[in-house]
């Protein structure tokens, strides 16, 4: 096994057991090249053991995310369909290691995107947009990690809810959003957090995903990355993003068993 492949299978073992582990890149010896090479890797082992993949995130597309975490690049990561977590449930709370949320904007495609289109092309590509939460869960102790480690680490993404997908014919540029736990408004934005335009954060989405040989398809999902900090849950909370004409999206933590 390479050195590569024995990292992605730290990073995917950590998720599939739900147990932090300690930085890989602890000396800055990995290339971003690299880095994503063992995320591939490591989502391998999932659609080996019968995961299927249904999109792609993108991170650190806003201030608030880059200031939270201290990185400045917009990276980006795989969804697979046992990461969606079905609007309105309760999922179990020891699904993962010491989870966060954050307010997302997400993208169905209804056509392939090559890697250069312009915003106007993004969008008539797009069929629906939704309010969605991704729920990020470092496998790395403190959730401290530098790019390349997050980067094969699949960008923290661990489950993601979508609500009501609505027509792209809105303009979504700035929609108000608020997310709330067990009711309690915590951090209020915009999509215009996103790139000034979250149509910049699918652009972006389809240079990637081409550059890395696998394009945008029509019906893949994308979520364009957090608007506001991230936030920690805890068990027995019910989390819940509400955007400006889109509705809301949420889910709750199961308790922890007495
Ligand atoms: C990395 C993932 C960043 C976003 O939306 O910016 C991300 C992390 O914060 O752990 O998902
Ligand atoms: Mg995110």
């Amino acid at each position: 096994m390479s050195h590569l492949e024995n990292f992605a299978q730290i990073v995917d073992q950590a998720a599939f057991n739900c147990q932090e582990i300690a930085q890989i890149d602890s000396d800055g010896k990995l290339t971003l090249e690299e880095a994503y090479y063992i995320q591939k890797l490591s989502i391998g082992r999932r659609l080996a053991r019968g995961e299927r993949q249904v999109g792609f995130k993108m991170g650190f597309t806003s201030r608030a995310k880059m200031v939270q975490m201290g990185l400045s690049d917009v990276i980006w990561g795989r969804l697979t369909d046992a990461m969606q977590i079905e609007e309105g449930s309760e999922i179990e709370a020891n699904r993962f290691i010491h989870p966060r949320v954050e307010p997302e904007l997400a993208f169905l495609l209804k056509k392939d995107l090559p890697a250069n289109v312009t915003n106007a092309q993004a969008l008539s590509a797009v069929e629906a947009i939704a309010p969605a939460l991704e729920v990020i869960d470092s496998r790395y102790k403190d959730f401290k990690f530098n790019l390349p480690e997050v980067i094969a680490d699949n960008a923290s993404s661990s489950g993601f809810v979508v609500g009501n997908w609505h027509s792209p014919s809105i303009d979504f540029g700035n929609l108000g959003l608020v997310m709330s736990i067990d009711g309690r408004p915590l951090h209020v934005g915009s999509t215009a957090a996103l790139l000034g335009h979250p149509i910049r954060s699918l652009v972006a989405a389809a240079r990637l995903a081409a550059g890395a040989g696998e394009p945008l398809k029509a019906g893949d999902i994308i979520l364009a990355g957090g608007a506001t900090p991230a936030e920690w849950i805890k068990p027995g909370q019910y989390i819940e993003v509400e955007m400006q004409h889109l509705g809301r999206a949420g889910f709750s933590l199961s308790q922890n068993p007495a």
